[in-house]
Formats: C-alpha cells, structure tokens, sequence
C-alpha cells in the first residue's frame, strides 16, 4: 500500500441500513471536498473535535442532513484532517453521500487504509494497529480485554523498554568500535551478559504467554466424540442451552461435523458434535461421518469421550476410546446419562493411572454441565491469568521474538567466547532488527500491506 498525500473515504459504519451511519474522510484536503458538498457553517471556522449539523448538496439537490465532526491534523485517528458525517443510515443516503465525496475529490479507501495512515503518522505502531483489528474482531470478553491492553500500549511498552536497553548497550559497542586503536572498552561485559539474561528472561515470559494468549485470541478447540447415541448431540445442545443439533434414539443420527461457538467466563470455545465412532459400519456416509470425526479429534485442544455410564464403565470407555487409536492425553471421559444410575448429582475425578479427567453428567436434564464448563476453561487457561501483564497473542508477533531471543543468545555466547567488539555489535543489530519489526520499526512493504489487508474498509 503506497502512501500517496490523497483524500480518502469510506463508510465505516456496518454495511446495511441502520438508524445513523458514519463515512469517514482522511487527508490534507478533507476540509475543502467536505466543505464543496456541505451546506451549513463554514467548516474552516469551527473549532477541532466538535460538532455541525447540515446538509449535503449535490448539484443543487439535497441528499442528507448529517451531524459533522471534525478532527483537525494532528490530533485525529490518521493524523492527519478527518472529518466524520453522521447520516442517517439508509443504503441509498449511504452510497449517495460516498458517491457525491468521490466525485468531488476524494478517492475509496483500502481495507485498513485509515490505521495504515495513522502507522505512518506516528499515532499507532503496528503492534497498536493489529490490535484495532482484534478488537474490531473480538466476540469474548477475553479477547476485547486482550486487544484492548495491546491497544493501550502495554506490550508495546515492554518492547521499548528491552530495545532502549538494547540500544544503550549497542552505542557503547559503537563507541568501542569508533575508538578502536585506543583499545578501550565502552560496553562493561559483566554488566552485558546480566542485562543480557535479564532480558532472555523476561523475553522467556513473554514467550510463554503465548499459548494461552492465542487461546484467547483464536478460542478453543473441543470436539465431542463418542459412540453412537451416547448423548453428544444432546451435550452439544446443553452447552449452547439450544437445540442446534438434531437428537434421536437412532444411532447414526449425526453424519456430519457440527461446529458452534460458546463463551464461557469470556472465553470463546468452539465446540465440534461429530458422528458416532463404531466400527465396520456398513454405511459409506456413516464411515466418511466417522472419518471426519477421527480427524477433529487431531486438531481440537481437547476432545470429550461421551459414553452411556448406564451401559458402560469407565474401563469400557477407555477401551473403546484405545480401540480408534485415539491417544488419552487430551480426552475428557464424560459419563453420560448419570439420571439413569445415580441420584442427581454429578462428580468430578481424575483416573488415578491415566490422569485423565472423568465427569459425571446428564446431558439431557442439564446436570455437570457447568462443572464440564469450568473444567475446560480451567484446562484452556487456568485460573491465574493475569491481564494486566503484557501478553503474546498474535502469531507474528511470537515469530518475531523468537528470532529475537536466538539473535540475542547468540550475541551472549559470541561475548562469552571473547569474540571482538564488531561481531558483537553486528549481532546485536540483527536482535535489535527482530525486536523493531514487532512494533513497526524496522518494516518492509509487503509484511505492511499484508497486515492492513486484513482490515476492514473504513478502518
Ligand atoms: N436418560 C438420558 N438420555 C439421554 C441423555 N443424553 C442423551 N440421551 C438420549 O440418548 C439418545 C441419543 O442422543 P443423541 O444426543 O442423539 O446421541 P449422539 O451421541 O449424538 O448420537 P449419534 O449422533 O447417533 O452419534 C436420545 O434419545 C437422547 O434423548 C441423558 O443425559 N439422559
Ligand atoms: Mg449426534
């Protein structure tokens, strides 16, 4: 995406009618095109960040009254002159207004184009700007919460502070390097290799938080699994508390895979219903059912075994989890059906050879299934999670850093081995190279456009 000094516009409001609708429009002559269709103050004299109201004109015909706001360079989203009208949010007024903006000057905005602008501009970096698109994409508490402490700074924060740190040091190096005959040395080496561990440490942490982080960010994978009329379908309904999936006595009632999204305390979960599991089966659809099923089970987080406690022990379903070659690691034994062996109430155990999780429910009298719930949120991100602290959720971001972390490992070893002072300055820059493309310091175009193509048009 060239940055080119034109004025851009595009409704960022959702498509479709609503009661009001926003077209947004950026750049240096934002004023003089809004000012060309709009009757009503004049838009030079009012002040930054308030409101007009008026109407658009084009060719002599009105086309809206619109609530102007304006936002003057450089205190805008872009940094540069925005000017938001708020229409009313027919379809027709929509175009008709983005119609009249284009024709008097301005040009459509790419995906994505107004935070590419406000990068540019210095208002965001890139780690700020994938975070807008995160929260514009969020669906979970989880999630807002996470894109929102990326938004405001925090990782951002905990970059610069290791890169200043970085930076320090590598001008020393530089200084070394500058008065290389006097022989004398900037960079205290003890004092490196500590900043150094201290700050593979805190880059370890960073890392580390990454697997619950694109939990969050992506959600959670659970497939239910199991025999033929053990209970999914009927579990999968309890989960979403609707019936979304048909329920019979006949076994073989689910064919194909049935994916929905849950939140559980802000945590999107995607729960898969598959086809039962049962051997030689004769039915060509049924098998291919099965198939499916044996491949969700590779790629879920975690996968329920739903078996008939009322026909079944849990040896049994242990066995016929063994007998599909499905490894118990990540299996809940969900014993279904408990309202036909025990008194209503459930309990929660773990197999004491196995250490899997084994949860008494029935499914259709809704009985364990918040206790189900609590098990897997528990087993996607434990109970400690703290959002205060910087966190990796995105994926660029965790690639990044690890070549940032083996670019500075290596610069420790290099020190550590008495290598000379311009090796070590050399491999300090590429980390600090990793480090920079985090935050968009260090960017080349095409890793530019493909994160702003990921946007929406008017953001
Ligand atoms: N008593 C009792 N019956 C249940 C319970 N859960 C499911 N059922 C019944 O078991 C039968 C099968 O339920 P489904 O949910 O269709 O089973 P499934 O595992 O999805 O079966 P397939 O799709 O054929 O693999 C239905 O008649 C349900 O009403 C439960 O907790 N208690
Ligand atoms: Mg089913």
């Amino acid at each position: 995406m060239d940055y080119i000094d034109d004025t851009i516009a595009a409704i960022c409001s959702p498509i479709g009618q609503g009661a009001i609708a926003i077209i947004r429009i950026s750049g240096s002559r934002a004023f003089s095109i809004v000012s060309s269709v709009f009757v009503g103050k004049d838009l030079s004299t009012i002040k930054s960040h308030s409101l007009t109201l008026g109407h658009i004109v084009s060719e002599g015909k009105l086309i809206d009254q619109v609530l102007v706001s304006i936002f003057r360079n450089p205190k805008s989203y872009t940094g540069e002159d925005v000017i938001e009208l708020q229409c009313h949010g027919s379809v027709f007024i929509q175009k008709s207004i983005l119609t009249v903006l284009i024709k008097a000057g301005c040009r459509h905005a790419n995906p994505g184009e107004f935070s590419y602008r406000a990068f540019l501009n210095n208002k965001i970096d890139l780690v700020q700007a994938e975070s807008v698109a995160d929260l514009i994409a969020s669906s979970t508490e989880a999630q807002q919460i996470s894109a929102l402490s990326n938004l405001s700074g925090q990782l951002t924060h905990s970059l610069k502070d290791v890169k200043n740190k970085l930076l320090h040091v590598s001008s020393m190096l530089q200084l070394e390097l500058d008065f290389a005959e006097e022989d004398v040395v900037f960079a205290d080496r003890t004092e490196f290799d500590k900043l150094i561990s201290s700050l593979l440490h805190q880059t370890n942490q960073l890392l580390n938080s990454f697997q619950i982080g694109s939990i969050i960010r992506n959600g959670f994978k659970v497939a239910i699994i199991g025999a033929p009329n053990a209970g999914k379908s009927t579990l999968l309904n309890a989960l979403l508390n609707r019936k979304r999936a048909i329920v019979s006595d006949i076994p073989g009632t689910t064919r194909d895979t049935i994916e929905e999204e849950v939140s559980i305390n802000g945590l999107l979960v995607h729960f898969i219903d598959t086809a039962g599991l049962r051997q030689n089966s004769n039915d060509i659809i049924e098998n291919i059912g099965i198939e499916r099923s044996i491949e969700q089970v590779r790629i879920a987080q975690l996968n329920l075994f739903v078996y008939d406690a009322s026909q079944y022990s849990f040896n049994e379903a242990q066995q016929h989890l063994e007998t599909f070659g499905i490894n118990s690691e990540k299996v809940f034994f969900v014993a279904n059906k408990i309202d036909k062996v025990l008194p209503m109430n459930t309990l929660e155990t773990k197999d004491k050879n196995t250490d899997s999780k084994l949860i008494s429910i029935s499914a259709q009298f809704n009985e364990g299934i918040e206790e189900l719930k609590q098990a897997i949120f528990q087993t996607a991100i434990g109970s400690n999670i703290d959002f205060e602290k910087p966190m990796i959720t995105n994926v660029r971001h965790f690639d990044a850093l690890c070549l940032f972390k083996d670019a500075l490992s290596q610069t420790q070893d290099s020190m550590n081995n008495g290598l000379p002072t311009d090796l070590l300055s050399f491999e300090l820059k590429q980390a600090l190279i990793h480090l920079g493309s985090i935050t968009g310091d260090i960017t080349n175009d095409q890793q530019l456009d493909y994160i702003f193509s990921k946007f929406c048009i008017g953001k």
